[in-house]
């Protein structure tokens, strides 16, 4: 039973029961609707619904939206709650989210715990309310508040639900509270269906619309939202369910639905795949951290907020005062955005101990190497660190490209050693590269997901190559974009069709802010190796002699005058023409859909070779790598799941006329070809 009912003394009690997170499916729908018929055949003074483990309802069960609705439909069974004459009262702890809150907004009155949250988050997933949200919501906070919650879909805290209307009382104990309800009090609340609706506010409407088209460009979802709302507002109750419901019900089979429903489950399904359930993470109370740089700093961060002992190891005092500073930056922009209190930030500083000493490792189960990207470096810390750890302890290193199996063969034991790839900055990025080196344990390589559960990471498994899975796709993507700019176009024009794909900035963007001189160091590590055959674009370089390294030099793809702002550098645009004129290239002018389709069809070409080799486990797991690590636009699905929507032969077509002008650079991926061949999506191909 997903629903059960009791009654004591006139008083029904009704639980949702359907753990982990009590998500409203036909059996609960089913329950429900049962339930108000029981209520009303007992004739009781009233129903107090609460859900379970803790937690009210999170909303709709998103895995049923694939398939066509079964009945009862939530609207419906609301609309029972909402006009029954036995009044029902949510009782709240945890989350009301989605469905789950369109549950207690049919009640006549709602009670949350203090820890509660309470919100409409279904744009997240593509959608919108369904059952009723965009109508009960304007009716209960009023139209401003409505509209932010519905389209932005972030949920609110008791207090704040209180202090909007949307609830009557925050109590540490829901169900007694509802149980304590004055009948006479309870029975002059108003059902929430006969609620007027809010006047119609057009300029608050219309600023509403000019920020999602700003802030959630290319998303339909809450715009859509917007529309319901506003059409609600004129509308009978009733009239506005239908429409609401309409709207809902397109969304729902829509791509960006189902890219959205994609990236939400394959973020839950990474969390540990099978043989690496289990791990110890949870005995890890010290980890070393050797480095306290940018990256060492946000490290040893997200370990500290973790609840973990972290000691961090650096060279000298000059470094740990570095470290020192670096955390210390960490800890106040924590404060000062209110992520945690003054007695948090004494917490983690507790925790923290500073050294140059490698014996205070001497009790860690886990040790970072988050030092200079030089192997010779990592070399000796991690030789260090082995000689000091206890022989169970685990050794990670956060390099980005360097080779892990080179830094594992120097090791006693090399089957301790895995890759901890965190993502700048390293305390907010959820993305966690896990990279197994060919000697890495099964328990190392378990640990490492037992940690990134405990530092709330979305972790992807990764083989050892140049740039594992993400800064490998990232290396093509920039060279694409080089390309572009070298036989055509500008920084600029390249940065502005990207964004309008959906990525916050574009590459150039993006590498000011990064830095160029980190490529350039890339790309110097790997000439010796470097393909002779391959066309090479010399204009980064040409930029690091000109010291246009990017913002922290004020000045890189584009000029920073001060203020925050960005300017076009014509200089930057006429190093192309001039390398064009060297290279003998008569320049092309390409359209914004050209260069996002160079760019998209490089990342998705080198994608498909990581997978073909090995190096990522699945399309799905790549798919995460992009959203949670590179920008790139999650209501697209991720890189894999916006090319199987292209489709693969539709790919392998446009790669094959691309490879005519490059044949090197547009190499068609043999796993693109036995997918084309196959009628295989890449979602289903493994590797080889
Ligand atoms: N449907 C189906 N499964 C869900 C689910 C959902 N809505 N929410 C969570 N799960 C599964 C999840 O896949 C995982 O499964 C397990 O529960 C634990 O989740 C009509 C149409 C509630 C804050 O968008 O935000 O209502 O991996 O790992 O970190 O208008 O889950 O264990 O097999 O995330 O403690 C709107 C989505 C739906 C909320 C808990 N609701 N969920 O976080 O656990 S649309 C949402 C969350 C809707 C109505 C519309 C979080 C959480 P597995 P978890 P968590």
């Amino acid at each position: 039973m997903q629903v059960t009912m009791h009654s004591e003394d006139h008083i029904g009690y009704v639980t949702v029961s359907n753990p982990p997170v009590n998500a409203i499916g036909q059996a609960v729908r089913q329950g429900l609707l049962e339930a108000v018929r029981w209520a009303e055949r007992s004739r009781l003074d009233r129903v107090i619904i609460c859900g379970v483990g803790g937690v009210f309802a999170a909303g709709a069960d998103a895995k049923e939206f694939d398939a066509p609705p079964l009945e009862p439909h939530l609207p419906e069974v609301l609309n029972a709650i909402d006009e029954s004459f036995v009044p029902w009262i949510a009782a709240i702890e945890g989350v009301a989210l989605g469905g789950g809150a369109e549950i207690a907004m049919a009640c006549r009155m709602r009670i949350m715990a203090p820890g509660a949250r309470i919100g409409l988050p279904e744009v997240t997933l593509g959608v919108i309310p369904g059952a009723g949200g965009t109508a009960r919501l304007p009716r209960l906070v009023g139209l401003q508040k409505a509209v932010e919650m519905i389209t932005m879909g972030k949920p609110i805290g008791a207090q704040e639900a209180c202090s909007a209307g949307l609830i009557h009382a925050v109590e540490e104990d829901p169900i007694e509270a509802a149980f304590l309800v004055n009948s006479e009090a309870l029975g002059c609340i108003v059902p929430t269906w006969e609620y007027h609706a809010p006047a119609h506010d057009p300029d608050l409407l219309h600023m509403a619309r000019k920020k999602l088209q700003a802030k959630m460009a290319g998303q339909e979802a809450p715009l859509r939202a917007l529309e319901v709302i506003e059409a609600g507002l004129s509308l009978p109750f009733h009239d506005a369910l239908a429409q609401e419901r309409r709207a809902f019900l397109q969304l729902k089979t829509g791509p960006q639905a189902k890219a959205l429903r994609h990236i939400f489950f394959a973020q839950r399904a990474a969390k540990a795949p099978e043989p690496f359930k289990g791990s110890s993470a949870s005995e890890v109370q010290h980890a070393v951290v050797v480095g306290g740089g940018t990256m060492g700093a946000g490290i040893a961060y997200a370990l500290l907020a973790a609840g973990l002992h972290v000691t961090i190891l650096e060279a000298d005092a000059a470094g740990l005062q570095r470290a020192e500073d670096n955390i210390g930056k960490i800890i106040a922009a924590s404060l000062q955005r209110g992520m945690i209190d003054a007695a948090r930030a004494a917490d983690h500083r507790s925790r923290m101990t500073l050294s140059t000493q490698y014996g205070q490792a001497a009790t860690a189960q886990v040790a970072i190497e988050a030092a200079f990207e030089d192997m010779a470096v990592k070399h000796d810390i991690l030789a260090k660190l082995e000689a000091v750890l206890p022989a169970d302890a685990v050794l990670a290193t956060n390099t980005s490209y360097l080779d892990v199996n080179e830094m594992a063969a120097r090791l006693m034991d090399p089957s301790r050693l895995i890759g901890l790839h965190f993502f700048a900055p390293a305390h907010i990025m959820k993305l966690l590269e896990i990279v197994r080196a060919e000697k890495s344990s099964d328990r190392a390589i378990a640990l490492g997901y037992g940690l990134a559960k405990r530092l709330g990471k979305v972790p992807v498994l990764a083989g050892v190559c140049d740039g594992f899975i993400g800064n490998r796709i990232l290396a093509r993507y920039r060279e694409a974009a080089d390309t572009v700019f070298m036989d055509g176009s500008t920084p600029w024009e390249v940065d502005e069709a990207m964004v309008e794909f959906g990525y916050a900035m574009g590459p150039y963007e993006a590498q000011d802010l990064s830095g160029l001189d980190i490529a350039h160091a890339n790309r110097q590590r790997q000439a010796p190796t470097r393909d002779p055959n391959r066309r090479y674009i010399p204009i980064a370089d040409r930029m690091i002699e000109l010291g246009k390294l990017g913002r922290k030099t004020s000045a890189g793809w584009y000029r920073y005058p001060g203020g925050g702002g960005k300017v076009e550098d014509p200089i930057v645009a006429d190093l192309a023409i001039e390398e064009a004129h060297f290279a003998k290239i008569s320049r092309t002018d390409y359209s914004g859909q050209e260069i996002r389709q160079r760019l998209v069809l490089a990342m998705i070409n080198e994608a498909a070779d990581i997978l073909h080799a090995g190096i990522a486990q699945s399309a799905s797991d790549i798919d995460l790598v992009t959203v949670f690590g590179y920008g790139f636009p999650r209501w697209r699905g991720g890189l894999m799941h916006y090319a199987d929507s292209l489709g693969v032969e539709t790919i392998v077509a446009q790669l094959e006329v691309l490879a005519q002008e490059d044949p090197v650079a547009w190499k068609v991926s043999p796993l693109l070809r036995s997918c084309a061949k196959a009628g295989q999506s890449l979602a289903e191909a493994r590797p080889k």
